[in-house]
């Protein structure tokens, strides 16, 4: 397996990129008319989420067919040429495979539902009565994870929307389709791929009731799941690309399996467990404040973790399902850039393959929709009926979903100032964000001082130093409250890094005689010989 250790990938979700025809959606020919930004940042790849053709109920992740292009986001011709610029500008493009399920709009299931026996054999299919659903499994957007279909007398499994439907990896013709999948956009000249809830694939034999939980035990990192992964990789010829899987619920032993380069199934993977520090017992639409403690905790065993069993990590904050890290860790009011800084700077010098999400570079915040009608994912608007419906106040929802919705990253990327940020010349298909400070390209740009151009030098830091791409890391400070620090090494340099949490001002023990190397603010901190003083949301990283 290849390393990737000193790329950068770079997350574009094209519906909210950049709209080159005027119909407030953002599509292919807008990403390739933006390559020369995307190359001035430094980025070595790109990850679209899916433009294949889909009925976009779940924003592409309902694919009706892979080996297509949805007429919104374009054509096939449309897709070549973005590949082909990419290529020239050494850019590299990695596609959103989602093989857990497909759409109910997808030809195999049609032909399933029309009675087809073959095509039910695609898909998880159990026959049982209408009132009574074969698991008590709940989908990940609300609501059981079986749908009956009276005409079949059976029900069909769905971890996610009722419009996406299970596969049934256990079938050696399913797994078979999926590699042709793989080969058509290899032969296109595609780089690498993202591969979707990828540790969901492989279910139990028997599906029974869990009666713990809401079934996940029963299928996260399922019992065939390495196998199947090993044998695509394999008969892809996908090791010599960038692979990354997404864990759901996942554990540092499975991932250490998913991506340790020996066993030949990815180059690394995402977890999502540092994300959830701000999940009450777990719950996404349960609040707390964030726990810094516990974050500090889990980086640390991950880290160190992966780095003991010699796994790889995709290492960020911010994806298209996830509320935008300066508004949810930071403080996207008094401290913004410092805090955007601070928390660049932190996931950047960590062991793993820092990934982008777009706008994150601009400081982009939450939406802070004051209104239902401004939501557009489908989890959020099934939250909202589930909440409402347990008889929580419409303020109480208001509030969960200015934190939690998924469209908080989806509002159109912030170009210029002018009203709709340079997205769309039409009217763009969300609205953008409530409250707007200077995140934008053009306010940017030029800025030396910018939270783009901190970017912009996180990146070239990696490319300059083989300590940042390839060194070891230990954690630091256990006991420093709100602060997180960890020293990475190589052939005996160090890198300290050293990140404050909070708007309080911290002090933590000086490591030695060593010099600045970049922070969150333009001045060095204040330092002794035995301390540190780390300003509000500061954070910086030394050498010796
Ligand atoms: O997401 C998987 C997933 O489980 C979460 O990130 C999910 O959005 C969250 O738990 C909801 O609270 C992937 C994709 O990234 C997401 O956009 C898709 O909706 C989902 O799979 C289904 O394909
Ligand atoms: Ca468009």
């Amino acid at each position: 397996m290849l390393n990737f250790q000193d790329k950068v990938v770079y997350q574009i979700y094209p519906r909210s990129f950049c709209d080159s025809n005027g119909d407030g959606i953002g599509d292919l020919n807008g990403i390739t008319s933006k390559l020369d930004y995307l190359a001035s940042l430094g980025v070595d790849y790109l990850w679209l989420t899916p433009f294949f053709r889909s009925p976009q109920r779940d924003n592409g992740y309902d694919v009706a067919d892979y080996c297509s292009v949805d007429p919104v986001f374009g054509t096939m011709e449309d897709a070549e040429r973005l590949l082909r610029e990419a290529d020239q500008r050494g850019i590299g493009l990695m596609l959103d495979m989602v093989f857990n399920h497909t759409s109910t709009q997808h030809v195999w299931f049609q032909r399933a539902l029309a009675g087809d026996k073959t095509y039910q054999d695609y898909y998880l299919f159990r026959d049982g009565a209408p009132d009574a659903p074969p698991t008590n499994w709940q989908s990940k957007f609300g609501g059981s994870a079986w749908e009956y279909v009276p005409k079949l007398k059976k029900w069909y499994l769905h971890l996610f929307d009722v419009t996406q439907a299970d596969l049934n990896w256990e079938n050696p013709a399913v797994r078979e389709e999926l590699k042709q999948v793989i080969r058509f956009w290899q032969g296109k000249g595609v780089k690498g791929f993202r591969f979707d809830v990828v540790n969901l694939i492989s279910k139990p034999e028997t599906m029974t009731d869990d009666l713990q939980g809401d079934g996940r035990r029963m299928y996260t990192d399922g019992r065939h799941v390495h196998q199947f992964l090993q044998e695509l990789t394999r008969d892809t010829g996908m090791d010599s690309m960038l692979t990354v899987g997404e864990m759901s619920s996942t554990t540092l032993e499975q991932c250490i399996r998913y991506s340790n380069p020996d066993r030949r199934e990815l180059s690394m993977v995402f977890n999502f467990h540092h994300l959830k520090i701000d999940y009450k017992n777990g719950d996404k639409w349960a609040m707390q404040s964030p726990d810094i403690g516990q974050l500090r905790q889990l980086f640390d065993v991950w880290q160190t973790g992966m780095q003991q069993g010699n796994g790889w990590n995709a290492v960020f904050w911010c994806n298209h399902d996830q509320p935008r890290i300066v508004s949810r860790l930071g403080d996207d009011r008094q401290y913004w850039q410092e805090s955007a800084k601070m928390l660049a700077l932190c996931i950047h010098f960590m062991r793993g393959t820092p990934y982008i999400y777009q706008g994150e570079e601009l400081g982009m915040t939450n939406a802070y929709f004051e209104d239902i009608g401004q939501y557009r994912d489908v989890e959020s608007l099934n939250y909202h009926r589930i909440l409402t419906a347990q008889g929580r106040t419409e303020q109480e929802v208001r509030t969960l979903l200015q934190a939690r919705s998924r469209d908080n990253s989806r509002t159109p990327m912030q170009w210029d100032e002018s009203p709709t940020a340079g997205f769309t010349d039409g009217t763009p298909w969300i609205p953008l964000p409530q409250y707007k400070p200077e995140a934008n390209v053009q306010a940017q740009a030029q800025a030396p001082a910018s939270i783009l151009s901190f970017y912009k030098r996180l990146i070239c830091l990696r490319k300059e130093y083989p300590l940042i791409a390839r060194g070891d890391i230990r954690f630091l400070c256990p006991d420093a409250q709100d602060v997180i620090a960890y020293c990475r090494g190589l052939d005996g340099k160090k890198l300290f890094v050293y990140c404050n949490f909070s708007a309080r001002e911290k002090r933590v023990p000086c490591p030695g005689n060593v010099h600045f190397l970049i922070g969150s603010y333009e001045q060095p901190p204040q330092m002794t010989a035995d301390e540190i003083v780390l300003r509000p949301y500061e954070g910086c990283a030394m050498m010796v």
